[in-house]
């Protein structure tokens, strides 16, 4: 049987990252199935497109995934492929939150012919031998032990996910006609793909409005370090081969949670020469042990991502995240940026103690500190968490299934101290004024001291992580963006070019002394 597995694409931006689950299942799948991937994210198809692909590679199961944000796309897919007749699998967190809703059991209509519940690792190939079998069921989930909690899949061993030979073309982040003149360029940036990996699953912090306490559970589990590093390398080999680049996002949330067993895997990494450069993401009370940010620099860290959330502490109580201190994040950030890691800083507006003003209050504390990537968002309760029982007890919600009539950057509940108007506003401040072509310039100018690469790729990631959250799609949104920022880049480049024809001359000197010397 031939399975698609396919992921919705969020409507903002077309290609960031590929999601793991796909590459998971695919791992996990009986070998007399072959697996198809489609990223929407990636790969833009319509869904009359869609069907017709599915009839002309006479697909058998459809298995798809999807955050809530997307879930309303998710089932417009659904439908027109069921309505094609083709059998439709749904899983992730927003089915495993909402699962009479995906099939139609909550007086709306079906969207699914089957549910994945939870981590679908232990039970996937049960799915697909059913589907083959013509026998889904309607839901699957994973085995509960005797007090009815799910049993948890131990990572350990972990899947074989053959990155060195998988087909990741459509997840190539640099544009087919560049690749020739790019990969001349360093060791080569031919093809740039960031990767997914994870080393653990679960968080014990069970903050407000986050899903994965309750989605993974409090218990961490591991994988291996030699399973980590071997994976890595396998990465890092692909990337000579291809004279391109990878980089790696470890999507652990929070990957340091352990600190010891976090020191234990850098050690690895470092020692089989595992060092690709990568993101993960690391809660603010965790970075100030200096041993632990050398390591991460030694071992190829670049960015971490800190849910910073707010710079008001009475928030950070409200959502059960005063573990998290704002009077520390300066010198967290300050600690990082001293190795060349820089942070991407993520925030909230809309939280109960939030007043008019306080994007301009936040992004001015944060203009204070060493540049990073801030990311701006709103409090939003997903489903099932206890930030969506307190607003639904206390009949604050003002759009109850807010993922049925997504609307960007709307909040679905009142705010206490603002209006939903004004957390709107607020959250585009925040965004245009962090992202201007005039802080850019700022940001850049401020780690002037920092090495060119570093500064090349700090701007870079400027410019493409505004994407995550803001429409970016076409060559002329594109276009405007690098002429918009043309101070930046043209400082930049013309540095680059110096530093790299020095760096060319020097080689040459080398070379010729060495010839001398014979
Ligand atoms: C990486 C990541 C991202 C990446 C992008 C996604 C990517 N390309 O991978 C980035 C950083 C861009 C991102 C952004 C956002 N993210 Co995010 N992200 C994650 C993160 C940390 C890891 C996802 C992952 O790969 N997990 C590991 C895999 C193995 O788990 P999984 O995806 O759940 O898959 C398993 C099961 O769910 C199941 N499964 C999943 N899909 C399917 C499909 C089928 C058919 C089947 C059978 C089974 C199945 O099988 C898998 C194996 O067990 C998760 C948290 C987490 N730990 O999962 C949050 C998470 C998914 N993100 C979340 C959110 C809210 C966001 C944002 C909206 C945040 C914001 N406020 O801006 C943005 C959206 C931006 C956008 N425009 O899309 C929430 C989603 C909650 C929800 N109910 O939807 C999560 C759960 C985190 C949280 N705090 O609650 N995110
Ligand atoms: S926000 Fe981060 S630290 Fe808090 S529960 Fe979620 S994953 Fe854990």
């Amino acid at each position: 049987m031939k399975i698609l597995l396919y992921n919705p694409d969020n409507g903002i931006t077309r290609n960031f990252m590929p999601h793991l689950w796909m590459f998971l299942l695919q791992s996990l799948t009986p070998k007399e199935h072959e697996v198809i991937l489609i990223d929407g994210n990636a790969k833009a198809m319509t869904r009359p497109e869609l069907v017709q692909f599915c009839k002309d590679e006479n697909i058998g199961l459809v298995g798809i995934g999807s955050m809530t944000r997307m879930v309303a796309r998710a089932y417009l897919v659904a439908d027109s492929l069921r309505e094609a007749g083709f059998k439709v699998v749904m899983g992730g967190p927003h089915v495993t939150e909402c699962p009479l809703e995906a099939l139609g059991k909550d007086g709306g209509p079906r969207h699914a012919d089957a549910v994945a519940l939870g981590e679908a690792d232990d039970y996937w190939a049960q799915i697909v031998e059913d589907a083959a079998s013509g026998e889904l069921k309607e839901t699957y989930q994973p085995k509960v032990d005797e007090k009815g909690d799910d049993f948890k899949p131990s990572l350990q061993p972990y899947p074989h996910i053959p990155w060195e030979s998988l087909d990741l073309e459509q997840f190539s982040l640099v544009p087919k006609f560049l690749r020739p003149v790019m990969s001349k360029f360093g060791e080569g940036w031919g093809k740039f793909f960031v990767v997914p990996i994870e080393t653990g699953r679960g968080c014990p912090y069970g903050c407000e409005f986050c899903t994965v306490t309750g989605f993974f559970g409090d218990s961490i589990r591991f994988r291996s370090n030699e399973s980590v590093v071997e994976e890595l390398l396998r990465l890092k080999a692909r990337a000579k081969k291809e004279k391109g680049q990878i980089a790696v996002f470890f999507i652990d949330d929070n990957l340091a949670i352990n600190k010891k067993r976090l020191k234990g895997l850098l050690r690895d990494m470092i020692a089989a020469g595992a060092t690709l450069p990568w993101v993960a993401q690391i809660s603010a009370n965790l970075l100030a042990d200096e041993e632990l940010v050398d390591l991460i620099a030694d071992a190829g860290g670049r960015w971490v991502f800190i849910g910073m959330e707010s710079i008001d502490p009475a928030n950070m109580a409200d959502v059960n995240k005063n573990f998290s201190k704002p009077e520390n994040y300066q010198a967290v950030l300050d600690g990082l940026a001293r190795r060349n890691i820089y942070a991407i800083t993520s925030f909230i507006f809309g939280m109960d103690n939030d007043t008019p003003g306080v994007a301009n209050r936040t992004v001015a504390e944060i203009e204070s500190w060493a540049p990073g990537l801030p990311v701006f968002g709103q409090l939003t309760p997903f489903p099932s968490t206890p930030l969506y029982d307190r607003l639904e007890k206390s009949g604050r919600l003002t759009r109850p299934k807010h993922w049925l009539d997504f609307a960007p950057f709307v909040m679905a509940h009142d705010p206490l101290k603002m209006t939903i108007e004004d957390a709107k506003k607020e959250t585009f401040d925040a965004w245009s004024r962090s992202y201007s072509p005039e802080r850019n310039f700022e940001a850049i100018n401020s780690i002037r001291n920092a090495p060119i690469d570093t500064r090349i790729s700090h701007l870079a990631s400027r410019l493409f992580f505004r994407g995550i959250y803001f429409p970016q799609m076409g060559t002329r949104a594109w276009l405007k963006l690098l002429f918009d920022n043309r101070k930046s880049i043209l400082t930049l480049s013309g540095e680059g070019i110096r530093t790299w024809r020095a760096f060319r001359k020097r080689r040459r000197l080398e070379a010729r002394s060495v010839q001398t010397a014979q």
